[in-house]
């Protein structure tokens, strides 16, 4: 076996994978060594090496597994090889899915229950490594082990070690640098740096490492309470919208989803005490007048809401501006908050912006949706993401489902709104998913419930928003404390 690793060193360093000289790291340090394993996938005979080390350091002390997965992108192909030499079925991560909460994050089959193998290329704070657990562990999948290449021994193992996982290596750096002493390749001294800056250069978890929230759960910021984060909130609805929740204790907003003026007065004022937005589709109201926004706002004075006029814009910029504050429903003129898709880009945040700014309303991105087969995830929800940063003045937040798993921390300037609540999970027939208030505010970390037929539909909707509310609440009070 000894021999074998020994001639694996020695492939390697005739394949450049690992290299000797002064190179400057990404985080600007000069390493003395540099190792870089994607070269091996152009050498059929060293990549089948390689995939049998792995295989020999993982057969013995790893528990029996049912699956293998490579950490994308080097550990792929090497994954396959293995898969391929002794018929063990893998699974992939998809590496750009950053909602693995609601998503389809990990391909291939398997069931939940089922062990898997993490194989890996070079370990040296075991970042990547978590950001491959993590998912698959969402998933419904046992990781213990971990097999790896090349253990730089820089901290690594111990790393992953606290999160309970065993790394084993196939070969270890200061092996590595013998054997290439032993062989003539580099000098007494090029080893002794290597070993030095190793000893010197121990390798840290990133706090909050992307992609593996819920293994470092203990690390993350505490969640800041709403009237916190009001201060930080750089849109004007936004600000006003996080006061009013600290103030009044509630993070409901009812979808007020009825066919008339009058239902949709009548409901406002039953609801109005227990909400902080009220959401309305005044398109599909038979009867829509100026005269209903005016009552509306007086309502909304008397029982401190905001008002949502859920529009979902989704046209270029200039139509999107007329849209906003023309027709019939002179948005603009009567509610807070309004929503757009980011299909068309930026040019549509510019266009409602010119109209909203002045006036202090505030804009929010659909990032995902709450029905079955939505096309707003991965790349869409990070690309509102950004438009959202770029545009703090005017963009209060976002619609999103599942913010917890979203790929960068989340801006506690911003507000996430989600729909598809009811006090059990569940759905309809026209494509609608639920989830609770608890898993909606605690879990998915979210700052509103929308909740509509949950509430419009019950037989007296003022008891149940009372009940939406206080669970709502709760939840919230429960995070912030865990956090
Ligand atoms: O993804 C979304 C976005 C929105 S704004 N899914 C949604 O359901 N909505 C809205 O939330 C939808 O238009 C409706 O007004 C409300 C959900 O209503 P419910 O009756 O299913 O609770």
């Amino acid at each position: 076996m000894r021999e074998e690793a020994a001639a694996l060193v020695l492939a390697l360093a005739d394949a450049e994978a690992v290299k000797f000289g002064e190179f400057k790291l990404k985080s600007g340090i000069i390493s003395p060594i540099y190792i870089d394993l994607r070269v091996i996938v152009s050498y059929p005979d060293l990549l089948r090496q390689v995939s049998a080390a792995l295989w020999s350091a993982a057969a013995a002390p790893a528990a029996p597994f049912d699956l293998i997965c490579g950490v994308p992108y080097t550990a792929l192909p090497i994954a396959t090889c293995i898969s391929l030499a002794h018929n063990v079925p893998m699974v992939m991560r998809r590496k750009e899915v950053k909602d693995y909460g609601t998503r389809k994050a990990i391909e291939g089959f398997f069931s939940s229950g089922q062990s898997c193998l993490v194989i890996e290329d070079l370990v040296t704070s075991g970042a990547s490594v978590l950001e491959t657990v993590e998912p698959l562990t969402a998933a419904g999948l046992k990781v213990s082990d971990v097999v790896v290449l090349i253990d730089r021994e820089q901290g690594g193992g111990d790393n992953l070690r606290k999160h309970g996982l065993r790394l084993h290596s196939a070969i270890t750096l200061s092996y590595a640098v013998d054997v290439l002493v032993k062989h003539g390749r580099v000098s007494e001294e090029v080893a002794a740096s290597v070993k030095s800056f190793v000893r010197s250069n121990r390798a840290e978890l990133p706090a909050n490492p992307p992609g593996a929230s819920s293994l470092v759960a203990a690390k993350k910021p505490k969640r800041l309470a709403y009237g916190e984060r009001a201060v930080l909130a750089q849109n004007a609805a936004g600000k006003k919208l996080l006061e009013l929740m600290e103030r009044k204790k509630s993070n409901l907003s009812v979808a007020a989803d009825v066919a008339t003026s009058e239902e949709l007065l009548k409901l406002a004022d039953a609801v109005g005490p227990e909400i902080c937005v009220l959401k309305t589709h005044v398109d599909v109201l038979s009867d829509f007048s100026e005269e209903l926004t005016v009552k509306l706002r007086a309502i909304a004075e008397k029982h401190d809401f905001m008002i949502f006029e859920d529009r979902k814009f989704a046209d270029i910029g200039n139509t999107v501006s007329m849209q906003y504050e023309g027709g019939p429903f002179k948005i603009v003129d009567w509610s807070d908050i309004t929503n757009a898709h980011i299909v068309p880009g930026p040019g549509i945040i510019d266009g409602l912006k010119l109209k909203g700014l002045a006036k202090g309303r505030g804009l929010l991105l659909l990032a995902e949706m709450s029905s079955k087969g939505t096309l707003a995830q991965g790349e869409y929800t990070a690309a509102a993401e950004k438009m959202a940063a770029d545009n703090p003045d005017f963009v209060m937040g976002f619609i999103s489902i599942n913010p917890a798993a979203w790929a960068q921390a989340a801006d506690p300037g911003f507000i996430h709104m989600t729909p598809g609540v009811q006090m059990s999970a569940g759905g309809d027939d026209l494509g609608q998913q639920y989830n609770t208030p608890e898993n909606v505010i605690a879990d998915r970390q979210s700052d509103i419930i929308i909740v509509g037929r949950g509430i419009i539909k019950a037989k007296n909707p003022a008891l149940a928003s009372r009940e939406y509310r206080n669970a709502g609440w709760q939840a919230y009070l429960k995070s912030i404390a865990a956090a």
